[in-house]
């Protein structure tokens, strides 16, 4: 048998704060190789799980697996994502507080996986009461639905998802999930009329068209091949080899009944996307005037049917925009360009808020229904955050600016927790402590969203000027209000090697990620994100109910301004910020290994790269701050006490006496550890080696002697 110290040699430690050299980054990165070698892609920092996305499948996440994790404590087990979420789900009910868990890294580093891995875990091992079966089942289900119409394949991720989300799992006081509640985020809509080069619009358009029944894509006045639909084929990749989208259809329509959508709804919904493609094959042609004029009638008489519009009306409203002057009304007449624009507004518009509605729907079939109200007020949760990863491509636009500020919020809020729990933790305990410093990344937060000051006061500012203001101006008032902001670059402004390689129409964060050339052209339209309102009466009065329930007619006659995107989003963040600020929170740390989507590809410099921004070190460092191991003084009794005489097999007094017994025979010296209120803290990872060695050693004659007695040896 392998002894505990070569195995230690072969798959490094389980914990980084057991390293001996803990605040080097090359020792650091090794430990993870070593570990990433042998398929071993987890590994703790304290509590907080380190994954790394091993691209390919693991035998890992059996029930079996499940089964190991449950109810078992964090250090008796080999680091899991099954153990973060047996941990809070034991948090919930032994200490009856709110639980979230906060899952951050890049664009592809495996957030989303881990979420849903996750909700496998409680759906598998809680227990369950009358109709908690099909709640656990709606919960799952409602993934691969959001997926299909949230995810799109992209240059970072061939399943990347392009919403943020926040779902609260319910649990009575019996533990068995009860319920479920989904907030979503900023979907990247301007996707449904566009994409880069080598991406895909959302799955579900593919989904549909490959999967589709014959007589259903007849009723929708589709047909099998995405290069016909001018929304599908701008990425020029319609077929991925990862993604199956004829077997994803199947698992989407599965789902979509046992998330409680009837036939109808289906048919419903699925006219919703199909108008959207019907809507991207709309094309105008210009009359002797320099008007637009709809040249397409056939699309215009699906899209009548499949929205059940008017079909004169949507034509002219897709031609023509209505001013209101004076109180009175006319219809000026649109140019090509002006035509698109309107069509192309109206696709996003009719996308993005058909997206919301599904939210809305799944959240009703996700609502508790038990009649025992007494319950559900005991009812306590556990969150889990999937947001879209850091990003940055070769040309950054608005989207990436909304996703990119996001994930500077969440490390925001993770700097804020570790340090100020880790703090809090050695103070209650009367344990002195040095303090670590960290790269605070509030200045970039504040940089982005501080009021009057920041990016996005200054972009709503300019969308209050139409007319006036453009992409341009945007740039050049944000030059003169921004100034010398360290982390902020424009081809006029900031460190001279820095500003050569930038555009006349860009400007550059210096994220905590990484640096970020954003392009303003867009800026402006996408923050005010402006439909025309003979468009939005032609939806208000649609005979399809989703449609109609997306275009509400309040919205006509509302005259307050529509809140700008980008303000909306800091809202919407500034929100969940404080929704996770009231929970316990536990941290998922996501590593991408490689860009090529590869297994077993271990990129030295992009791991590097990211266990620095994600201050890793930082965080191994603030956790040692003095001592590599603590553990509170039952667990640590329970797992020992074989080790000596005075404790085994059972100890009569206070855990911390009985500890206090068990190091001093064990030989600890007082300078290697110490004796909190609840736990006891150990200064170097040697002297636990040892303790951990010694228990292997033990362990091992035990079984020796046993088998010996078995023999008939004793
Ligand atoms: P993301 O959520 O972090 O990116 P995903 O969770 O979608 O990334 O992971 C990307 C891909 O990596 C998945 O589609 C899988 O193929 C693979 N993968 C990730 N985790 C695992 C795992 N534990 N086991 C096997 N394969 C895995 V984004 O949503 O783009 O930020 O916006
Ligand atoms: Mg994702």
């Amino acid at each position: 048998m392998e002894s505990a110290l070569t195995a230690r040699d072969r798959v490094g430690v389980q914990d980084f704060v057991l390293l001996e050299n803990y605040t080097s980054e090359a020792a650091f990165i090794e430990n993870l190789r070593k570990r990433f070698k042998e398929n071993l892609i987890y590994t703790y920092i304290g509590s907080v799980l380190v994954s790394v996305n091993p691209y390919k499948e693991l035998e890992i996440y059996s029930k079996q697996h499940m089964e190991r994790y449950r109810g078992v404590s964090f250090y008796e087990v080999s680091p899991h994502i099954y153990a973060i979420a047996d941990n809070s789900y034991r948090s919930l009910r032994t200490e009856r507080k709110d639980q979230c868990i906060l899952i951050s890294g890049e664009s592809g580093s495996g957030k989303t996986e881990a979420s849903k891995k996750i909700l496998q875990y409680y759906a598998v091992t809680c227990p369950a009461s009358d109709q908690v079966e099909t709640v656990k089942d709606r919960l799952l289900q409602s993934n691969p639905v959001l997926e299909a119409f949230g995810n799109a394949k992209t240059l970072r991720n061939d399943n990347s998802s392009r919403f943020g989300k926040y779902m609260d799992v319910q649990f009575d006081y019996k533990g068995a999930p009860v319920g479920g509640h989904i907030l979503n985020y900023l979907l990247e809509k301007s996707r449904v009329v566009h994409q880069n080069h080598g991406e895909r619009n959302f799955h579900i358009f593919y989904q549909l068209l490959e999967g589709g029944e014959e007589d259903l894509l007849r009723r929708l006045g589709l047909d099998k091949n995405a290069q016909n639909y001018q929304y599908l084929v701008k990425g020029q990749c319609a077929r991925v080899s990862s993604i199956n989208d004829k077997n994803d259809w199947k698992i989407v329509r599965r789902a979509l009944s046992i998330i409680n959508f009837n036939e109808d709804d289906v048919e419903e919904l699925l006219s919703v996307v199909a108008s959207v493609l019907h809507l991207g094959n709309v094309q105008f042609a210009s009359d002797d005037h320099g008007h637009a004029q709809v040249t397409t009638e056939n699309q215009i008489k699906y899209l009548a049917r499949l929205l059940a519009v008017d079909a004169a009306a949507l034509r002219e409203s897709l031609i023509h925009k209505k001013i209101i002057a004076k109180g009175e009304e006319l219809n000026s007449p649109l140019n090509l360009e002006q035509a698109a624009y309107a069509r192309d507004a109206l696709a996003k518009a009719i996308y993005g808020r058909t997206f919301s509605w599904l939210v809305s729907k799944i959240n009703k079939s996700l609502a508790y229904k038990g009649s025992d109200v007494l319950s559900i007020g005991n009812a306590s949760v556990i969150g889990l955050l999937d947001i879209y990863g850091f990003e940055v491509f070769q040309h950054n636009s608005f989207e990436q600016f909304c996703i990119n500020y996001c994930n500077e919020k969440l490390q925001q809020l993770f700097i804020e927790l570790t340090l100020k729990s880790e703090q809090e933790e050695y103070e209650s305990e009367g344990i002195a402590w040095e303090s670590v410093q960290y790269f605070n990344n509030k200045i970039i937060c504040d940089l982005v969203e501080e009021k009057f000051k920041g990016i996005i006061s200054i972009l709503d500012e300019e969308c209050l000027r139409p007319g006036e203001a453009t992409d341009m101006t945007f740039l050049e008032k944000l030059e003169d209000t921004v100034k010398n902001h360290p982390h902020f670059v424009t081809h006029k402004l900031g460190d001279q090697k820095l500003r050569k390689s930038l555009g006349r129409d860009e400007f550059r964060l210096l994220h905590y990620a990484g640096e970020v050339n954003y392009s303003v052209v867009g800026f402006l339209d996408k923050n005010n994100d402006l439909l025309f309102r003979n468009l939005k009466e032609v939806m208000c009065d649609s005979g399809n109910p989703i449609a109609h329930q997306c275009f509400d007619r309040a919205e006509l006659t509302d005259k307050k301004r529509p809140e700008t995107v980008a303000t909306q989003f800091k809202n919407s963040l500034s929100k969940l910020m404080e929704i996770l600020m009231s929970k316990e929170p536990s941290y998922v740390r996501c590593i991408k290994p490689n860009d090529a989507k590869q297994a077993a590809r271990f990129d030295e410099v992009l791991i590097r790269h990211q266990v620095k921004y994600l201050g890793l070190i930082e965080n191994v460092r603030v956790r040692r701050a003095g001592f590599a191991y603590r553990r509170k003084y039952e667990i640590f009794l329970q797992r020992y006490k074989s080790l000596c005489p005075e404790t085994w097999p059972n100890w009569d007094g206070r855990a911390q006496d009985g500890v206090a017994v068990l190091v001093k025979s064990l030989g600890y010296k007082p300078e290697e550890y110490k004796m909190g209120r609840t736990k006891i803290f150990i200064r170097f990872p040697k002297t636990l080696f040892a303790t951990e060695d010694a228990l292997e050693e033990r362990k091992q004659s035990i079984a020796t002697f046993l088998q010996a007695r078995w023999k008939g040896f004793v």
